[in-house]
This record gives structure tokens, C-alpha cells and sequence, in this order.
């Protein structure tokens, strides 16, 4: 058939998540016209998806929000020390509303192409609905855990109830009373969402396969002092997180724990638990490059965890050991051990029972079976690579992102890549964002793309692209930093180990978010050294 006529447009942004809503905001104030696409049916991406009980951030919320516009972050009011994602959502759509957002957004639409011609140096975006865009930039702000895991469990499709996923949970939630449920994945999602179920289920049946290493959130509703507080000093603690390696006040410790007496380190630790939240990876410098220091740190918690839990049985399997603190992402709760001296709470480890399968009425594991009336899968996500490589992306040459990162990704700064001119990422593999407050890496990534744009017009050029040299020098530089610690040796989706046959690679960039900072201002006061601008 014939093809249907192209939007014209300055930039096309995939995804009206944080990055996406920040993107088009930035990009219309400098006089761009921007087209949203966004495969919801509403805005707000991560924090749309996974409504599922229990969900919250791990970051503070008077730091997990916008800072660029001193009025909104003012006039906005959090609850609680750890917003729950519905303040998050509302958060969102205020912020949306607020900026007179929603007008360039086109929801309901998933990206399934996009790809670039040389000649007239323009990308071509392709929607599932046929519906095609063109602009001379693109930017991907399509999530680092967005496309949820394909779930591999023998049996599945034969189940009578109802399958919940935490990424996709029921709009009005779900009614749980009564029900024998059963929950498959004890990452940050399945560890937020046990305590919740537990208590409105009549029984919960956590399977799982690898336990996590978890600190208490210690939430709290906030006081207006304590709101007062942020908000006099907003300009200066905004600054004084972007110094820091993960864009947040965490009060981390200058000290190196491997020079702590052993009093001093448990005294840390202690403190830290208290104050909770993931502050605890931050009492010392070393905590992930120095494997005692690790160990230490990891054997802390083993033992809170054994203090906690009632029976030694189920506090031994609750116990992590086969991998440090840290190597997989710490997770943040409340009441989490806690739900297991519950009586309505059971424990199945599959490593040591694995699922046979599923069955019509429940599940049955190689020892035994559990009748259940609700199954939820907290099961994960193809992280940072998944949303991308699920677009047919196609760039100079013909060449396919696809094909480019057969071995695994390879980007310059996380945020260009070889071969695609004029694509941006936001909060790409190679960029430090996952081990940060994505909201700020989410502003500077935008803000130096912005300017990056900018610069490109400037010169009269019409395309930008990394240099493959460039490139090739920011994923050994990555792979370096990562080399120095212990994430490598953890099966976590930082290296894409929860997805089979998907390439062990480390992605993130560990030099942390000040130095990235750094780094990407140089790039850019030199000329955007490491790309060839046309
Ligand atoms: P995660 O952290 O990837 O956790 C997924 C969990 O599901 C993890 O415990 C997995 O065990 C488990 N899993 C996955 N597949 C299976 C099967 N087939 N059987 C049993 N268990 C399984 O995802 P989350 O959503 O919890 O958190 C993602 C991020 O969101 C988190 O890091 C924060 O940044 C926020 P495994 O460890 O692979 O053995």
C-alpha cells in the first residue's frame, strides 16, 4: 500500500517518562517543535507501570523530583520520606499540567522503527499504527527497566487465576482477600510487594530463587519543618548532589572502611541501618571495590537478618551468600524480613526446590505442591537494553542497532552511539544513571543534549555522531572502573545475567554521576570532542 504522509517535526522523543517529559520541556523552550510518543495509554513510564502494592521509590523524595524550576519544586508538597508511586504519578501529571506538557504528547502510540537517511539526514519513526514522524534528532528516553521479563515457567498459560505482574498491575488494584497467592521474584519489586500481600492475602507463598540484600527504608511521614528545611536550602543541596557519585545527599562517609577497626565499622553499620534506606552502602568508600570491606558489610546484614527472623531455617535461606552487598541492586523495605514470622507467609527456596511446574490450581515444585488462587511475577526486566533493542532501529549504512550490539551495547557517554547519527539516549548503558537519582542524571543528560543540539545548528551542520575511536575508549574506560569492584562478580541485570542468552556485559559507567558530569562538560567545552559533526 501507500505509505501514509509524515509528521514533520524538530525532534521526535520515544517515551513520556521522567526523561521523555524533561526532554520535551527543555527542547520546546529552545524553540524546537517536539512530538511525544508514548506506548501508554497515560504518562509517567516506570511510575505508571508499577502500581503494584507496595511500590516506592528508594530515593528521598524531596531529591527524587525535578530541580530546573525552583517554583514547582516549591510549590509541591511529599508525605512521606519515601514516596509511594502514586504520589510519584501525581507528581508526574502535576509537573505535566503545570508546564503544559500534555499537548505535544501522542499516548496510546508504540514505537516499532526508526531509522536514519543519510541523505537528508533525517530519522524516520515508524509506530506500531502505522503512523510514520520525521525529524532531524531523535531521543530514546524509553526507560532503563521498562520492558518487563519474558516469564519462562513451565506450566503458566495452564493457570486458573488471574497472573499479576508488578509491572503491569491492575488500574484500581486487585482484591486479595481470602486468597491463597503466590509470588515468584524477590527483587526490589517482590521484596516492596510481600509485606503488602501478606497482609491481604489469607496466605502467601514467596518463591524464590535468589535472596536479596535489603535495608530497612525507616519511612515516615514528613514534617513541614523537615519539608522547610529542603526547601529554603533547595539551590545549595541540589548542588552539593550533584557533587556526589550518585546525585544524592546520603551523607556518605569520606572514610575508607578497610581503615576502620572493627568497632568503628560495626558502629557505621548500625548507624546506618538505623537511619536506613541505601545510605547504608555509603558508611565507607570502599564499601563495593574493597571485598572485606564487602564482606563485612555483607555479613552485617546476614546477621540483622537472622535477628529478625524467627525461624533459623527460613532467616538461612533469607541470607544472600553467594554474592556481596551491593552486586546485585540493593534493595530498600519496610517490614520485609519482618513478614516472614508471619503465619500466613511461607518460604520456598527454589534454588533448593526448584518449580516443576506450573499447574491449573497452584504450583508444584520437585518436593511439593501449593494450591494457590493467585499468582503475581515480580520476575524483572531486560534492563537498560531492552526498550532499545525492541525498536527496529536502523542507522547510517543501513546498519542495525540491533546487529551493532549483538556482543552487547557499546555507546559513547551513554548517550550516542557509532553508526546513528542525531539519536540520543537518555540514561543509556555506559552512562552512571542507574546507580543514581535518575531524576537529576535525567536533567543533566537532557540539559547537556539540549545544549548539544544547539551547538550543532549553531555551526549550520545537520548531523552529529560519535566517533567510533571515541566510542570504543568510553566501554573500556567503563569496563575498567567495573573491572576494580565487585559488580562483575554478581549475577545481577547489570550484566544482563537474568536474561538467557543475552551478553554478559557490564553496563553502567561506575566513576560515579559528579565525574560523569565532568566529563561530558569537557566533551562539550572541547568542540564535542569524539564526534564528527556534518
Ligand atoms: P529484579 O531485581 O530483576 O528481580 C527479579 C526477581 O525475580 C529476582 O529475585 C529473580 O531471581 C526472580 N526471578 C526471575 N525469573 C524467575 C524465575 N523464572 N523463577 C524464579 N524467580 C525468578 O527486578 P525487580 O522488578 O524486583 O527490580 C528491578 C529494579 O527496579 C530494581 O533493581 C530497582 O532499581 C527498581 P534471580 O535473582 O534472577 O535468581
Amino acid at each position: 500500500g501507500v505509505a501514509a504522509p509524515a509528521h514533520a517535526y524538530d525532534v521526535i522523543v520515544i517515551g513520556a517518562g521522567f526523561a521523555g517529559l524533561y526532554a520535551l520541556h527543555r527542547l520546546r523552550k529552545e524553540g524546537y517543535s517536539v512530538r511525544v510518543l508514548e506506548a501508554g495509554d497515560a504518562i509517567g513510564g516506570t511510575w505508571y507501570w508499577n502500581r503494584y502494592p507496595g511500590a516506592r521509590c528508594d530515593v528521598e523524595s524531596m531529591q527524587y523530583s525535578f530541580s530546573f524550576s525552583d517554583e514547582i519544586q516549591r510549590e509541591w508538597n511529599w508525605s512521606q520520606l519515601y514516596a509511594p508511586q502514586p504520589e510519584i504519578l501525581s507528581y508526574i501529571n502535576f509537573v505535566a499540567d503545570r508546564l503544559d506538557l500534555r499537548r505535544d504528547i501522542q499516548l496510546n502510540t508504540r514505537v516499532s522503527a526508526a531509522s536514519f537517511d543519510a541523505a537528508t539526514r533525517r530519522w524516520t519513526v515508524t509506530t506500531g499504527g502505522g503512523e510514520r514522524f520525521i525529524a532531524p534528532f531523535s531521543v530514546m528516553a524509553t526507560g532503563c527497566l521498562s520492558i518487563p521479563l519474558d516469564p519462562r515457567i513451565p506450566g503458566l498459560e495452564s493457570f486458573q487465576g488471574p497472573v499479576y505482574r508488578t509491572s503491569d498491575w491492575p488500574h484500581g488494584g486487585v482484591d486479595l482477600a481470602g486468597k491463597r497467592v503466590g509470588l515468584i521474584g524477590t527483587g526490589s519489586s517482590g521484596i516492596q510487594a510481600t509485606p503488602r500481600l501478606a497482609e491481604q492475602a489469607a496466605q502467601l507463598v514467596v518463591f524464590q530463587r535468589t535472596p536479596n540484600y535489603s535495608i530497612p527504608a525507616q519511612n515516615r511521614p514528613l514534617d513541614p519543618d523537615y519539608i522547610r528545611g529542603w526547601k529554603d536550602n533547595y539551590r545549595e543541596r541540589r548542588l552539593a548532589a550533584r557533587q556526589t557519585r550518585n546525585n544524592t545527599l546520603n551523607n556518605a562517609g569520606p572514610e575508607p572502611g578497610s581503615l576502620a577497626t572493627p568497632e568503628a565499622r560495626e558502629k557505621a553499620f548500625e548507624e546506618r541501618w538505623a537511619a536506613g534506606g541505601i545510605g547504608f552502602m555509603y558508611a565507607f568508600t570502599d564499601m563495593t571495590s574493597d571485598p572485606e570491606v564487602n564482606r563485612h558489610a555483607s555479613e552485617f546484614v546476614r546477621r540483622k537478618i537472622a535477628g529478625i527472623v524467627r525461624d533459623p531455617q527460613v532467616a538461612e535461606r533469607l541470607m544472600p551468600k553467594d554474592y556481596g552487598i551491593g552486586g546485585k541492586r540493593i534493595c530498600v523495605d519496610t517490614d520485609y524480613f519482618e513478614t516472614f514470622n508471619r503465619d500466613n507467609v511461607t518460604l520456598v527456596d527454589v534454588r533448593a526446590d526448584p518449580i516443576a511446574q506450573v499447574t491449573p490450581t497452584g504450583i508444584r515444585t520437585e518436593a511439593a505442591e501449593y494450591p494457590l488462587d493467585v499468582l503475581v511475577l515480580a520476575i524483572g526486566f531486560d534492563a537498560m537494553t531492552g526498550a532499545l533493542l525492541r525498536i527496529d532501529i536502523t542507522g547510517r549504512d543501513g546498519v542495525r542497532l540491533r546487529d551493532r550490539w549483538a556482543e552487547g551495547p557499546k555507546t559513547y557517554l551513554g548517550m550516542a552511539i557509532a553508526g546513528f547519527p542525531n539519536m540520543f539516549l537518555i540514561t543509556g548503558p555506559g552512562s552512571p544513571s542507574v546507580f543514581t537519582n535518575m531524576v537529576t542524571s535525567i536533567e543533566q543528560h537532557v540539559d547537556w543534549i539540549a545544549d548539544c543540539m544547539r551547538h550543532v545548528l549553531g555551526k549550520q551542520a545537520s548531523a552529529i555522531e560519535a566517533e567510533e575511536e571515541a566510542q570504543e575508549r568510553w566501554v573500556a574506560h567503563v569496563n575498567e572502573l567495573a573491572a576494580k569492584t565487585i559488580f562483575p562478580t554478581a549475577n545481577s541485570w547489570y550484566v544482563g545475567a537474568n536474561i538467557p542468552g543475552k551478553p554478559r556485559v557490564f553496563m553502567p559507567y561506575l566513576g560515579g554521576a559528579a565525574n560523569y558530569a565532568a566529563i561530558c562538560e569537557r566533551v562539550a567545552r572541547s568542540d564535542y570532542e569524539g564526534f564528527r559533526v556534518e
